[in-house]
């Protein structure tokens, strides 16, 4: 869409062109035409050639400007919801015992076969609606409570739709080995060479798919299985993603740095010698301090020790309805930083600069810079350390949608 070209003056920009460019806001003026940014910088410097060929003049009154916040890891897309799990945990039933009874994320895939496409778009639509209300305008959301060739591709469907619905950039990704489904029960190899061989392909040659995803952890598929799915990916010329380490360490990290992941995403038990791997792969670590929070996890993602081997980290909420019942990224970044010892700019930073790079996002994408696409959340604040700092509070006064204020 086109936009005139507008000037945005008496801003505090927050450029998140790196981790200390979150801190701090580094320029106070922008112009954007035809839905990019053309300059950035302060209103002094601004030349006065470029200031005449404004169409618009917006006045921001001070407040903080972000990018466009990304959810870089949700499964937002699925029916029904598992309060009543939630309730058996408070019982002290764990998560795995629940998942080992036949609950858990099947439970969630009989509720979303049972959905019919309307049912499941008007049942996923509030989440997104909620992360679009707090600035997101990009998002990752992943498949996996389909678990058939067909239901797995109308929970991609529904997920492209709701980025339409929304104008929201959505990546989709195919978490078919999220779970064996009923079908292959004591099957697993036989279901991921399925995957790999059959559905992979289909659903690629149908446009539906940017990235392919496993759930590579102690009872889910092994780091053996997500090397014949990463091969497949390969094949197909599709990026991969992988959750490791959220209960125990298998061995998948090798496997997905081997096939340069984009994120290897979790991390709570994570050994040295992978973070090694993380960094010489340039993969993003995406932490989700939500699902931590929820299970009431004690082992942390060592932050420290990514921080020091400049392993980019990301935050995400992992919307999901089992693990992280979350729709506020804000929160995650909260918990980002209260949880995992993140700084405010570090959690900033991971919804922008390294969420867009985990997700391989266009350039400029999770930045304000000159070139880069004019997507951008005006806040009522000051400082970029407060969108950290608020707890269930969305401070957002407007956001700014390929030049377009809305
Ligand atoms: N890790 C998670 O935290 C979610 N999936 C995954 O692979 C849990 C999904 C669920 O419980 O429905
Ligand atoms: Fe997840």
């Amino acid at each position: 869409m086109a936009s005139a070209t507008t000037l945005w003056r008496n801003a505090r920009i927050a450029t998140c062109t790196s981790v200390a460019a979150a801190a701090t806001a580094g320029a106070d003026a922008l112009v954007t035409r035809d839905g990019r940014i053309e300059w950035l910088g302060y209103e002094r410097s601004l030349p006065a050639s470029l200031r005449a060929r404004c169409e618009h003049d917006s006045d921001l009154g001070g407040r903080l400007v972000t990018p466009g916040l990304i959810d870089c890891h949700t499964h937002l897309v699925f029916a029904g919801d598992r309060a009543a799990e939630f309730a058996e945990r408070q019982r002290g039933v764990s998560y795995e015992e629940i998942a080992r009874r036949g609950g858990g994320i099947l439970a969630t895939v009989r509720a979303t076969r049972a959905a019919n496409t309307d049912a499941l778009l008007a049942a996923s639509a509030p989440r997104l609606e909620a992360l679009a209300r707090e600035g997101v305008t990009a998002i990752e959301i992943k498949s996996g409570y389909g678990l058939t060739l067909e239901d797995e591709a109308r929970m991609l469907e529904v997920a492209r739709a709701l980025g339409r619905r929304y104008d929201i950039d959505v990546r989709t990704t195919c978490l078919a080995a999220h779970a064996v489904p009923p079908e292959f029960a004591g099957h697993a190899d036989d279901y991921v060479r399925v995957v790999a061989e059959e559905w992979l392909p289909a659903l690629v040659a149908r446009g539906l798919v940017d990235g392919v995803d496993i759930y590579c952890d102690r009872g889910a598929f092994t780091a053996a299985q997500a090397r014949v799915l990463f091969a497949a990916a390969r094949g197909l010329g599709i990026a991969v993603r992988m959750h490791a380490g959220q209960f125990a360490d298998v061995g998948g990290i090798e496997v997905a740095t081997e096939f340069a992941a984009l994120s290897c995403d979790h991390l709570e038990e994570l050994s040295a010698a992978d973070i090694a791997r993380l960094a010489s792969a340039g993969s993003v670590a995406v932490l989700l301090p939500v699902a931590y929070y929820t299970l009431g996890q004690t082992r942390a993602p060592p932050v420290a020790a990514l921080r020091a081997a400049g392993v980019p980290m990301a935050v995400a909420t992992d919307c999901n309805p089992g693990t992280s019942p979350c729709a506020s990224l804000l929160l995650a970044m909260n918990m980002g930083c209260r949880l995992f010892g993140l700084t405010p700019e570090e959690a900033l930073a991971g919804v922008t600069l390294q969420a867009a790079r985990a997700l391989a996002l266009a350039p400029g994408t999770g930045t304000l810079a000159a070139g880069g696409p004019a997507d951008f959340v005006v806040w009522n604040l000051d400082e970029p350390h407060e969108l950290g700092y608020w707890t269930g509070l969305n401070r957002r006064h407007a956001i700014v949608r390929r030049g377009v204020m809305r």
